[in-house]
């Protein structure tokens, strides 16, 4: 897949994607978003993609948000088709992907690049990244799903200091709050996302998917216990299931299809 403002490749089953606008810190522009929108569709279908990392050119960026360069032609209306437009293709597509999404922090990721590693199933971040909501500072607030994932990830009084204040939290604050999930050397970044994608890799793919989708639905108040159920039931329907009970008993490593 050719992109102008990503890079992207699949190696073992792990679909790499870096944002490429490094001059501007890897400022999230309306072509960047659309690109992120096609890469994450395809991760979606391609069964070779077993998960994605995603990060930043650089040694400065992940992501310093929506690119504010851009801000200045919006007016209301056009302000809130782009978030809706946006939080649709994605943030929530990356939320709701069958495939695990691990941001790979590897520096700034602040406004909607802060939006972006909160939309990913599991963030890592280097020990230098720099991490933040700054819309207030610019008259907004946050409107790829900011409000909604800080909470959730941080709590409510956590939530409410970094937007209001716009303040800037270090990795190892955000990892003491629930924020990322790891702290690492910048050269260890990457190494650290293949790890978990690498024992997610041995684990049924379809069953991978479904517990995935039952948290989603647990913090997006979405009838968790309910889709939990159900996908507990289709999860019997499985080769996935026959063949991990199978191995089990026979004492061998399974080997799953994804089917
Ligand atoms: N957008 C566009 N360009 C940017 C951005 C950005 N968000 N961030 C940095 N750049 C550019 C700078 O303009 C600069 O370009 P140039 O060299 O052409 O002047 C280049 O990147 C390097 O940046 P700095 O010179 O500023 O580097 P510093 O090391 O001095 O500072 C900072 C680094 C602190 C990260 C600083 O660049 C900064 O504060 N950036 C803006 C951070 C910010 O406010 N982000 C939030 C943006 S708002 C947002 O994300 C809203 C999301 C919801 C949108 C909803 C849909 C509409």
């Amino acid at each position: 897949m050719a992109y102008q403002n990503l890079i992207s490749e699949v190696k073992e089953n792990i679909l790499y994607v870096t944002i490429n606008r490094e001059k501007a810190l890897n400022a999230l522009n309306k072509d960047t978003l659309a690109e992120l929108a096609d890469v994450i569709a395809y991760a979606g279908k391609t069964e070779e993609v077993r998960g994605v990392i995603l990060t930043g050119t650089g040694e400065k960026a992940f992501v310093a948000g929506a690119d504010i360069k851009e801000f200045s032609e919006y007016n209301g209306k056009q302000g809130e088709e782009l978030a809706k437009r946006g939080q649709d293709e994605v943030f929530n597509a990356i939320e709701n992907s069958p495939k695990p999404f691990i941001a790979a922090v590897n520096g700034f990721a602040l406004g909607g690049g802060l939006e972006l590693a909160m939309a990913c199933h599991i963030r890592i971040a280097s020990d230098n990244a720099k991490l933040g909501l700054p819309e207030v500072t610019l008259g907004l607030i946050p409107g790829y799903g900011g409000t909604q994932r800080l909470t959730q990830l941080v709590g409510k009084g956590k939530a409410i200091e970094m937007i209001t204040t716009a303040n800037m939290i270090t990795a190892a604050e955000a990892e003491k709050i629930g924020l990322v999930n790891h702290v690492v050397p910048p050269t260890d970044l990457i190494s650290k996302a293949e790890e978990i994608l690498n024992l997610v890799k041995q684990r049924a793919p379809l069953a991978v998917s479904a517990a995935i989708k039952a948290i989603i639905a647990s913090v997006n108040n979405d009838n968790g216990y309910t889709t939990e159920i159900e996908a507990f039931g289709r999860c019997f329907e499985t080769a996935d299931f026959k063949e991990g009970v199978s191995a089990f008993v026979e004492k061998r490593k399974a080997n799953f299809s994804g089917h």
